[in-house]
């Protein structure tokens, strides 16, 4: 049987991915790519919507790239690209613009959210729009699943509507995607606020673990993270958010369940505990920043790579855009 085919992609909008991102998204990427036909892509087109300085915004997509391989994406496993090498993303996500409702567009909460907080005159359109790009992203490469973290749930459902849409309107062109949201997937919250998750656009990085962070930042991170009232390492996320939330991670990353933790952590203080966390976290982070280093230092074979990925994807994608020009009639 031939294997089921995966699509997702992250915005290079930061120069360093954090925990969140890659307990709640890519640590799924790199178990995924064994025993499917797996696409990820880099979507430097999404981050457009994003004012960026030229120079910046390079470099964020080579070190997201750099990074993806660093934390095990494999590109002689998967098919690893930039969105911006294949056209047929902007192509396709014209014809859907096409059959997609303007109310139905505005209503995607994260762009009611990311309007709201920039006002009308600060919001561009691409960011209205972003979905529908989302959606040609996944439709293009007739994607099975498509691994995201809960808050893209509603981008997931709009691909849908639209690829059913344009096969009952057209011709049954698009393979229907389902989310895999993996719910016991970890979701992690900021260190200094651990009821907010943890996430690049907040307003300080103090409480952010970022991949790319050196062993000394990560551990003063660590070391200054909000905790609770009282003594005991317990699993409680309402009345300790921040001791829950580092269980979390420490289970992610250690395999270890709360349970267990909770027991090995029993009697010890918030201290011995913070360090630990620390301690695997670092285990895990440092050889990511060290590899991603080596990758941006001979960026050569970085495009390389990424030269191949795009080969491979822009096969798919323009068959797929073919069939569609073609059921809608253009000549
Ligand atoms: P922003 O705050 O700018 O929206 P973000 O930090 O939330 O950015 P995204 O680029 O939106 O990051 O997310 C990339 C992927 O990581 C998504 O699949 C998202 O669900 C997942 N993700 C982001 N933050 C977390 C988190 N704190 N816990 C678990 N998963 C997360
Ligand atoms: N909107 C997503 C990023 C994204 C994506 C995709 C995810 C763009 N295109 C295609 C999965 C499939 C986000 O903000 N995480």
């Amino acid at each position: 049987m031939s294997k089921k085919r995966v699509l997702s992609g992250i915005q290079p909008t930061h120069d360093s991915f954090h925990l969140g991102n890659y307990l709640g998204a890519l640590k799924q990427w790199v178990e995924l790519q064994h025993d499917h036909d797996a696409f990820y892509c880099v979507v430097d087109l999404h981050a457009l919507t994003i004012e960026t300085d030229p120079k910046v915004l390079q470099k964020r997509i080579l070190l997201s790239a750099a990074q993806l391989i660093a934390i095990g994406v494999d590109p002689s496993k998967c098919t690893l690209f930039i969105q911006s090498h294949v056209p047929a993303h902007n192509q396709l996500a014209w014809v859907l613009e096409c059959i997609t409702g303007f109310g139905e567009a505005g209503r995607m909460t994260q762009f009611k959210d990311k309007s709201q907080k920039g006002g009308t005159d600060r919001t561009n359109v691409g960011l209205f729009t972003y979905p529908i790009l989302q959606a040609a992203d996944i439709l293009l490469y007739q994607a099975d699943f498509v691994p995201v973290g809960e808050d893209q749930r509603q981008h997931i459902e709009l691909t849908r509507d639209l690829g059913q849409r344009f096969n009952s309107k057209f011709n049954e062109i698009f393979n229907i995607p389902q989310p895999q949201i993996i719910k016991s997937l970890a979701k992690i919250n900021d260190l200094q606020d651990p009821t907010a998750k943890m996430s690049k656009s907040a307003s300080s990085m103090a409480g952010v673990i970022e991949l790319l962070d050196s062993p000394e930042v990560t551990l003063k991170k660590f070391k200054s993270s909000v905790t609770d009232d009282g003594k005991e390492v317990k699993f409680d996320e309402k009345s300790k958010p921040g001791i829950s939330n580092l269980l979390t991670i420490h289970s992610a990353l250690s395999g270890k369940s709360i349970q267990d933790l909770e027991g090995e952590f029993s009697g010890k203080g918030y201290g011995d505990f913070k360090a630990a966390v620390a301690e695997v976290v670092i285990s895990k982070l440092e050889p990511i920043g060290k590899r991603t280093k080596e990758l941006m230092d001979d960026q050569g074979e970085l495009i390389r790579i990424l030269n191949k990925g795009a080969a491979r994807a822009n096969e798919v994608a323009t068959a797929t855009l073919k069939a569609v020009y073609s059921a809608i009639g253009l000549v």
